[in-house]
């Protein structure tokens, strides 16, 4: 969709960018343009239009983007595929989907989004993942170890977010068994692995971490148990730089 080849134009640039310039990168009229800044702007996104300067985001550490990701993983010597969409129902779900698209080749990629609809923890339970304020990644990959192993693969993640996590804000963090972080008592991550095997052993193995980064109110019936790094530290992070960490 135009608005969001817009969003993406907007995100990577670092100044003003003008009417002009976007219609002519993306070969459309300006009127086009301008409806599809007035698109993003119902949606909550904050585009400042200067006369003669043209539209600048505001707040761009609260967006997300694939370009965001994969510079922030490249930045940490990593190469592979980013998956983004701003919403979708379960970014685990997208994953195993893609999954058994790319299945029988050799893959690693990761799936995020924005935010979801119908994220899930274990048993079936949900997981809430405010737009723009929260985490929500699936790494999907194909291991050769045995399926037995597989549980490790959710400690293994909660050691690389906890470090990530201590990384950015030079704060300690907590392992709550099996698979949740915690801060000062409450949940600010929570890992869901999923795999899928037979015979033959692991198909693959899908690693999906929410984290509550910069959200600000939680729903009352998670206030007590939960809180985000920006509750407990005051400090905002983009979202980017923690996935890529
Ligand atoms: P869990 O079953 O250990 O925890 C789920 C419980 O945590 C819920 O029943 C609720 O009480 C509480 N909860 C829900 N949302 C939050 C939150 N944002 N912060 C703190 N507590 C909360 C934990 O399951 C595993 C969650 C994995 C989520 C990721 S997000 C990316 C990927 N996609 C997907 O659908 N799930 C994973």
């Amino acid at each position: 969709m135009l608005k969001d080849e817009i969003l993406k134009i907007l995100l990577e640039q670092e100044g003003f960018l003008s009417g002009q310039e976007i219609s002519a990168a993306l070969r459309v009229s300006r009127t086009a343009v301008w409806k599809g800044v007035a698109a993003l702007r119902k949606e909550g996104y904050e585009i400042l239009a200067v006369n003669h300067r043209g539209y600048f985001l505001e707040n761009k550490e609260k967006f997300l983007s694939a370009e965001q990701i994969q510079k922030a993983l490249e930045e940490q010597g990593l190469f592979f595929d980013v998956i983004y969409e701003r919403q979708v129902d379960s970014t685990n779900r997208l994953a195993k989907s893609l999954a058994e698209e790319r299945l029988p080749g050799d893959f690693v990629f990761l799936a995020a989004a924005d935010t979801q609809t119908k994220g899930r923890g274990r048993r079936g339970r949900d997981w809430s993942s405010p737009a723009g304020e929260s985490i929500s990644m699936s790494l999907c990959f194909r291991p050769k170890i045995s399926p037995e192993l597989a549980p490790c693969l959710t400690l293994l993640a909660a050691l690389a977010m906890g470090e990530a996590i201590e990384e950015a804000y030079s704060i300690p963090i907590g392992i709550k068994w099996p698979n949740d972080l915690v801060l000062h008592g409450k949940k600010i991550c929570g890992i869901l692995t999923e795999m899928s095997a037979d015979l033959d052993g692991i198909r693959y193995v899908v690693c999906g971490l929410g984290v509550n980064v910069n959200i600000v109110e939680f729903p009352e019936e998670l206030s007590q148990t939960a809180t985000s790094l920006f509750l407990e530290t005051g400090k905002r992070v983009a979202r980017s730089q923690i996935i890529g960490a």
